[in-house]
């Protein structure tokens, strides 16, 4: 009895892990940063950009970090001159074969509730929710806005 439930196991077991590999090759993440927030602030934001090179789509659910105690998605627009921000209840999709921006001015994922002191330079660990791929964590280094570019929020760029 142990040793076939035991070869059962293994199977499963070695099944899952290749599922899961094989979905995270499918998404090149780059360009990520996070913005060094205001002093005093209690939010934040990280930009990257999320290519899916695999057949389906995915979505980018949400994330957790240490500097914050929830990650969300959100989507950043500009409606009758007013520029607003919402939740992506159900996370961003990312299209086969399609390259997903997540940068100041759209899509972005918000820090709430900083615990600590994001300064120029460090390092941020962030672990990316996917629907498919599951967890991916990246390292995005912090930069100051002017220094991340804040092309997406110029007055000329919200036509
Ligand atoms: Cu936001």
């Amino acid at each position: 009895m142990t040793p076939t439930f035991r070869i059962v196991a293994g199977a499963v077991l070695a099944l899952c892990s290749f599922s899961v590999a094989a979905s995270a090759a499918d998404l090149s993440i780059h360009d990520g940063w996070v913005r060094v927030p205001p002093k005093g602030a209690r939010t934040g934001a990280a930009y990257l950009t999320i290519r899916n090179q695999g057949a389906a789509e995915d979505r980018l659910m949400g994330g957790a970090t240490s500097v914050a105690s929830t990650v969300e998605v959100h989507e950043m627009k500009v409606e009758k001159g007013v520029m607003s921000m919402r939740a992506l209840e159900n996370g961003l999709a990312l299209p086969p074969g399609a390259q997903t921006e997540l940068k100041p001015g759209g899509y972005h994922l918000m820090l709430i509730g900083l615990t600590g002191v994001i300064a120029a330079g460090d390092d941020v660990v962030l672990t990316l929710h996917f629907a498919k791929a599951g967890d991916v964590t990246v390292h995005l280094p912090a930069k100051d806005a002017a220094a991340g570019g804040m092309g997406g929020m110029t007055q000329g760029g919200a036509q």
